[in-house]
């Protein structure tokens, strides 16, 4: 039934996983960095080198392959569009911190 048609490159299970994945490495961060003091706000403001605001993909980019250590065997680029994809919750090319906020509250555990 579905011949012609592309493979559906993620699952909802393959988003959530990579949602989990990079939640808990930043959960990591934030333990280990007492600078951060335990604080989300101050974890996006890291995030935010051009202390815009807000946060455009490719600042998420840097971080997570730079500071957070994730290699792109464990998240592929194309993932870390997905993640961007939640992250982004209204689709506008950037994330403020009410999304970043609301990001962890929902995934964070
Ligand atoms: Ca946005």
């Amino acid at each position: 039934m579905n011949e012609g048609k592309p493979p559906t490159p993620f699952t909802p299970s393959r988003g959530l996983k990579v949602v989990d994945f990079v939640c808990k490495k930043m959960q990591r961060q934030m333990k280990h960095d007492v600078s951060l003091g335990g604080s989300w706000f101050k974890l996006f403001q890291r995030y935010d080198r051009d202390s815009s605001g807000q946060l455009d993909f490719g600042e998420m980019e840097y971080v997570l392959r730079k500071e957070v250590k994730i290699r792109k065997t464990e998240v592929s680029d194309e993932e870390l569009h997905v993640l961007w994809g939640t992250l982004d919750a209204d689709g506008s090319g950037q994330v403020s911190i009410k999304e970043f906020a609301g990001f962890m509250r929902r995934y964070a555990r």
